[in-house]
Order: structure tokens, then C-alpha cells, then sequence
């Protein structure tokens, strides 16, 4: 653990050219830029050790949904040409080891502090530099301030009355334990039925005594279908890895290039065929699923054909009819975040497997012994909260972020973030969010979200250096666009019409805002003509 090392580049102690808040994907590759640009930097991390959201998130059972060969930084050829990647969907030690090895060999853990958490950050006018306070007390003093703190990183405990009662260890997903937890001959229960719930509870049920999931929504789910990785296809890839990420940076997800949506509507087709349609894509297994049709994501009536063929598998692996019919969700299919799956509704079919619905008995509270619902009380030896993250904002806001004349970011987005680009907020001169709302960040492969941000901010600095700048800053003017264009552009798809993390609609008291930006080619054209036209949108000085 480093702290206060800063003399790089002759600069006093504790002084830098940027300090980038978190060393997670985003963060480890700004460094590398910013060493690139012959620029001082400093990260703040606060757990011990690189790779963000895949540090915390080692629930039994953690894998990306994202295909190992796009999951993957592409700016270093040699890196992306050695790393071999054993299945189709990287667990989450696995991605750690990879993102420990891209530290190791780029030498990155010299310029971060470790086990640092960033309490403020305060714009000093006079000096046009942030003042950066960690929670034990140090300081440091930057030009630019870069905040990779991640989407998903600031975990959502539900207040429920009596937690503190009870009487056996309480875990959440998106901080578990890195010795592990065994679950062997325990009653657990388990509270959420998101993606690491539904990656987590096939795994438990295997270990566990009795498992109880406790679900408040219903989900949607497609078959992952892991497996080893095709060595041919990687060697295909690999051919021309360069030609392989461009393709993915024109869908509008920033992936699946080599499985893109079929340009059909889908109510063009008979039943038969759209049956047949939706199997196809059932049977290759995870994403590739939502481009059956070319408007599941915008057109209510398709996006029912679609729901309805998952439910109609759900019912078909579901041996108790009533227990498939609490797992059959009503919603707009792909509203909430999409979720893939590994025997998630086969587990369901386990005598130690029990369904608890919370729409029928919520929980009215937490127990010594376990949980209590309306009806019953459900003793338990431990608690399990699947229960998501305050996304997108969250960890931003728990930050103490002040800009020019005192203007806190939590006042500025009392009713929901406003920004520019995703990427600046008027106000808050040199201070980049890295695949901030209003970006396509969490709708995209995040891997390439972070790399069109931190190269495109990177591109900024340099364009600053060498035009005497010190000072960038967007208008008014342009956030205001902004944030009108991507409500417009959320409001062209089903997204904002049912409640799920994207609107913030999870966490209690939270504006109901959609945070990200749907299409990904777009958005990156348009950051690409910003900056062909010598940052319009921005003040420099
Ligand atoms: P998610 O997707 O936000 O899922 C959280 C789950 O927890 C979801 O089923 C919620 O139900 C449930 N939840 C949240 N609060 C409560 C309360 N108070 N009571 C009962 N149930 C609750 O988080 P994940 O960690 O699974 O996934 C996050 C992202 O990681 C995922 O989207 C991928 O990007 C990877 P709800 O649906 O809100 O009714």
C-alpha cells in the first residue's frame, strides 16, 4: 500500500497533473493513458487490491454475461493476443486475474493508493485545481479529476425493520466475503432476484440445507449456454482482433458483431416462424436472444411475442405449475436489466429449493431467527441480499463533489444527473465521469463504453496541452441539449416504462430519471464530432 508517493515529474508531494478516483477498469486504463501523455497521475482506491466491480462481487456463482473475447481491454495487441480465455462467459476470478495481470504488466500499482477512499473533492478557483480529500485525512491537489468510480458500485441494502437483530451473518452480493462463504447444511435465505441472484442461487441450492429465495419481481431469463470457448473461433478472431472490436463498436450495444440482430419486425412474421425465430437464438443462449426481432426493445406488441416465448419455457421447466407461475413475470421483457442464466428455473424443481412471493406476503421484518413475511416466519441461519446497487449515481453522490462558487454535485442533481456527454457537467471545470449518465455505459459492453471514454478524454487533455488550455468546462447550453436528447432517445424504446435500476426506480426517495443512453454507434459519432469541432459544447480557457 502507497500512499502519499507523488513526486513523479518533479511535482511536489501530492501534487498531480490528475487523480482518478477508482482502480477499476476505468481507472487502471486512464492511468495508462495519462503515463502515455507523460502527465502525473494518482488513483484512489478504496479496496485493496485493482478491478472494481470485479473486486467486490464474488458471490457464489459471479460471471459476466458479456462473451470473454469482448470483455477484454482492446488498446494493447499483445495483451489481447496472449490472454487466453478458458469458456464462453468469464468468471469473476478469472476477470480478476486478468485485470491483476494487465497491473502487473503495465506496472500500474506504482501510482495507486490502495484501501484510500475519497471522501470530497473541492474545485479551488483561485488555482483552477480539484483538492482532493480521502477519508483518512490526506490531500491531494490536481489539474483534472477523473472519476471511474464504476455504475454498479455502491451496493443497496434495504432498510427492512429488525436486520440488526439477527442473530446469523448477513451478506450482500456486491460485497462478499474474499475468504467465501459455505453454505453447507445452513437454512438460507436470500433476498433478490436480479442477475446475482439469479447467478447465485443455482449455486447456493447446490450447497445449502434449504434455500429460501425471497422475490419481490419476477425475471426474465435466458440460457446462458457457458461452455469452453470454441478454440476455432478465437483463433478466427484473433486473425484480425482489431476488424472484431470495430464491428462490435457499430452495434448498438457495442457487441455481438458476429451475432447481430435479424432485421425483422416482429409481427412481420406467423407465429411459426417467430417461434422458430426466438428458438434459434433460445439455443445459442444468452443476448444474441433480443435481436430475434428488431423491435422487442421498442414496439410493446413484439416485445409481448417475445416475453411470452420465455414464459412459455419458464412453465416448461418448472415442474410445480404454481411455483412457474410466480416465476412467470408480467413485465416488458428486457425493460429491467436482461438477465442470463445457468439452471436458474431448474433449481426451482429441488425439494430444498422453496419459492417465497413477496408480492402475495411481503416482508414485514427481520427476526433474531430469520425473516418475517405476512404470513410466516421463515427461520434462517443466514441472509443473503441480492438486492442490486444505487447504480449509475450512487457512488458520485457519496462523494462530496464541489465545483465553482461551492455548487455541490448532490444539489445540482437533486432531481436526477444532468451532464453533457455523459462525460462533464457544467460548473465542474476539469472533472470527467467516466461512462457517466447520459452515456451509453451500462447498455453497452462496458469494456468498450470505458475505452471510448478514457480515450476521449485523454484526446481532450492532450488537445488542451497543446493549445495552451487549462481550464474545460461544458455550457449550459449543452447539457441542456443533452439531457433532452437522451430523454428523447429513451423515450423512442420501452426502457422507461417499467421500474428497474436504469430509472433509478430501486432505491427509495431516488428521481425517477433513465440514465443511460441508448445506441452506442451514435453516441460515439457524436462525441467524435465534439471534438473535431474543437470541443463545441465546452468553455475552454
Ligand atoms: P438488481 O438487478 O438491481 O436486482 C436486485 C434484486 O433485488 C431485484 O430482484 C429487486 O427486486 C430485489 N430487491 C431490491 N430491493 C428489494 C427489497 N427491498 N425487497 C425485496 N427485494 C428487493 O441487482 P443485481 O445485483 O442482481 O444486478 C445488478 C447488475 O449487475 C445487473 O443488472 C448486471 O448489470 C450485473 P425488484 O426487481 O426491484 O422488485
Amino acid at each position: 500500500m502507497e500512499k502519499n508517493a507523488g513526486e513523479s515529474n518533479g511535482k511536489s508531494k501530492n501534487k498531480f497533473d490528475i487523480v482518478i478516483v477508482g482502480a477499476g477498469i476505468s481507472g487502471m486504463y486512464m492511468l495508462y493513458k495519462m503515463r502515455e501523455l507523460g502527465l502525473s497521475a494518482r488513483v484512489l482506491e478504496k479496496g485493496s487490491g485493482v478491478g472494481g466491480t470485479w473486486y467486490w462481487n464474488r458471490y457464489p456463482g459471479a460471471r459476466c454475461d458479456t462473451d470473454t473475447l469482448e470483455y477484454s481491454y482492446s488498446f494493447c495487441e499483445e495483451l489481447q493476443q496472449e490472454w487466453e480465455w478458458p469458456e464462453r462467459y468469464p468468471t469473476q476470478p478469472e476477470i480478476l486475474r486478468y485485470l491483476n495481470h494487465v497491473a502487473d504488466r503495465f506496472d500500474l500499482r506504482s501510482d495507486i493508493s490502495f484501501d484510500t477512499k475519497v471522501a470530497a473533492a473541492t474545485f479551488d478557483e483561485s488555482a483552477g485545481r480539484w483538492c482532493v480529500r480521502t477519508e483518512d485525512g490526506m490531500e491531494l491537489s490536481a489539474q483534472f479529476l477523473v472519476m471511474g468510480t464504476g455504475c454498479l458500485s455502491s451496493p443497496n441494502t434495504p432498510r427492512i425493520e429488525g436486520t440488526d437483530s439477527f442473530e446469523g451473518p448477513i451478506y450482500h452480493t456486491g460485497k462478499w466475503p474474499h475468504e467465501g462463504v459455505d453454505f453447507t447444511g445452513k437454512r438460507v435465505g436470500i433476498i433478490g432476484t436480479g442477475s446475482s441472484g439469479v447467478q447465485s442461487i443455482p449455486v447456493i441450492a447446490k450447497e445449502a440445507d434449504e434455500l429460501f429465495v425471497f422475490q419481490r419481481t419476477p425475471q426474465y431469463a435466458i440460457p446462458a449456454r457457458n461452455g469452453p470457448v470454441d478454440r476455432e473461433a478465437v483463433a478466427e478472431i484473433k486473425a484480425d482482433y482489431a476488424g472484431f472490436r470495430a464491428r462490435n463498436r457499430l452495434e448498438p450495444s457495442a457487441q455481438l458483431s458476429h451475432y447481430p440482430a435479424n432485421d425483422v419486425p416482429a409481427l412481420e412474421v406467423d407465429d411459426t416462424e417467430r417461434d422458430q425465430m426466438y428458438q434459434e437464438r433460445w439455443d445459442v443462449g444468452g443476448f444474441p436472444f433480443y435481436g430475434a426481432f428488431n423491435d422487442i426493445l421498442i414496439n410493446q406488441e413484439a416485445n409481448d411475442t417475445a416475453a411470452e416465448f420465455v414464459r412459455s419455457k419458464i412453465r416448461s421447466v418448472v415442474t410445480d405449475p404454481e411455483v412457474a407461475e410466480m416465476l412467470c413475470p408480467p413485465h416488458t421483457i428486457a425493460c429491467k436489466r436482461a438477465i442470463i442464466d445457468t439452471g436458474y428455473f431448474e433449481t426451482y424443481n429441488r425439494s430444498n429449493v422453496h419459492l417465497v412471493d413477496l408480492q402475495s406476503t411481503p416482508i414485514e421484518a427481520i427476526t433474531a431467527n430469520g425473516i418475517r413475511t405476512s404470513d410466516t416466519e421463515y427461520e434462517l441461519d443466514c441472509i443473503v441480499f441480492a438486492t442490486g446497487f444505487d447504480a449509475m449515481t450512487g457512488t458520485l453522490l457519496k462523494i462530496d463533489i464541489q465545483g465553482r462558487g461551492g455548487l455541490s454535485l448532490r444539489e445540482k442533481w437533486e432531481a436526477g444527473p444532468r451532464n453533457y456527454l455523459g462525460l462533464s457537467v457544467p460548473g465542474f471545470p476539469n472533472l470527467f465521469t467516466v461512462t457517466g449518465p447520459g452515456s451509453p455505459s451500462v447498455l453497452t459492453n462496458m469494456v468498450v463504453a470505458i475505452e471510448q471514454h478514457v480515450e476521449w478524454i485523454t484526446d481532450c487533455i492532450k488537445y488542451m496541452g497543446e493549445h495552451d488550455h487549462d481550464s474545460i468546462e461544458a455550457t449550459q447550453k449543452a447539457e441542456d441539449e443533452w439531457v433532452e436528447h437522451v430523454n428523447a432517445v429513451a423515450a423512442t424504446t420501452l426502457y422507461p416504462t417499467c421500474t428497474s435500476w436504469y430509472l433509478g426506480a430501486n432505491i427509495p426517495g431516488k428521481p425517477r430519471v433513465f440514465m443511460p443512453l441508448p445506441g452506442f454507434p451514435d453516441y460515439a459519432a457524436k462525441c467524435e464530432e465534439v471534438a473535431a469541432k474543437k470541443y463545441e459544447g465546452f468553455d475552454l480557457t
